[in-house]
């Protein structure tokens, strides 16, 4: 099917069909959120039944974007009989986590992503590996069909690809993404008010978390690798809930001459999940699928079960044979 032909396919479920669910990936990002919120918009815009559901937390940077329960983080089933499940980001459906519970076989679902090895799942799957957020993939499909982007719907597709692109500077910022944006603008979305409340709103025990962070990074394999270790220890003291350490680690690969940027964040004695940035000409995803993980070309990470420590020596090992391979 061409892009035209699923997107009105889409459209005409959107149109046809009154109860829906909407949901993303674990532990949420700007994309996940925004995406959902300006889906789940357009689709309260249209006089549909929508719920929206997230297995995970709403990072507080976000909380402008979301009023009361617009998304349900509570593993609590809908008040009403979804009839199509619409599931954002995610490559595989496993990434939903509890909300599977409430996905039926008698369910039409769609699958809307922009992640690489998508295995399209859906009944109907649309998956753009080029498109810079799914935001981005979103408000295509809803233009194609003459909609009108609300200013709330603009702010929300806004705000996902400014934080997908890391601000429009990742290797994913490419010119249909600053034309999205531009129309965005267009439709009311606020640059400077949407930059201030993703970027500009860390608490002050987070930055103090990050000085700290940054005083005990660690270079290796003769400065190639950039490391940095969050533990339970480090959250605890500085009073930081995880879900606001989004974008720490974009640190890892500010210095020169660095190829790779980690961060290991340890979850539990026996957990640490691992985020890993790379330049440009190094795909790390490959390295992080062999491990059990995945994500893009530049931004990847996987889950070890083993304490942090050996996770830090194993992983900065395996890094560096992967590097000098
Ligand atoms: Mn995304």
């Amino acid at each position: 099917m061409t892009d035209k032909a699923v997107f009105k396919k889409i459209n005409d479920l959107f149109k046809k069909e009154d109860y829906f669910l909407l949901t993303s990936h674990l532990d949420p990002d700007g994309d996940s959120i925004g995406s959902l919120i300006g889906l789940r918009e357009f689709l309260k815009s249209l006089g549909k039944k929508v719920v929206a559901y997230n297995d995970g937390n709403l990072p507080d940077k976000y909380k402008f974007l979301v009023a009361n329960n617009q998304i349900r983080f509570s593993n609590q089933a809908p008040e009403f009989k979804p009839r199509v499940a619409v599931i954002l980001e995610c490559p595989e459906i496993a990434r939903i986590g509890f909300v599977q519970n409430f996905i039926n076989t008698d369910m039409i679902r769609v699958n809307i992503d922009h992640h690489p090895r998508n295995k399209l799942y859906g009944d109907l799957n649309y998956v753009d590996e080029s498109a810079s957020a799914v935001a981005e993939i979103l408000y295509d499909i809803i233009k194609s069909n003459g909609h009108n982007i609300s200013p709330k719907i603009a702010e929300s597709f806004y705000a996902a690809i400014a934080s997908d692109t890391g601000r429009f500077k990742f290797a994913n910022t490419s010119s249909k993404c600053f034309s999205t944006a531009s129309q965005l603008v267009e439709a009311g979305a606020n640059p400077k008010l949407i930059s201030d409340k993703i970027f500009s709103t860390y608490s002050a025990g987070t930055i103090k978390l990050l000085g700290n962070l940054l005083e005990n990074l660690e270079l290796h394999d003769n400065g190639n690798i950039c490391i940095l270790k969050l533990t339970l220890e480090n959250l605890n003291k500085y009073g930081v809930n995880v879900a606001d350490t989004e974008g720490i680690i974009d640190y890892s690969l500010v210095i020169s001459g660095v190829k790779v940027g980690i961060l290991f964040k340890e979850q539990g004695p026996q957990s640490v999940k691992v985020g890993l940035r790379s330049q440009n000409s190094i795909d790390i995803s490959r390295f992080a699928r062999s491990k059990g993980g995945g994500g893009h070309a530049n931004a990847a990470g996987f889950k070890v079960n083993n304490d942090l420590n050996k996770t830090v020596a194993n992983t900065v090992a395996e890094v560096a044979a992967y590097l000098n391979g």
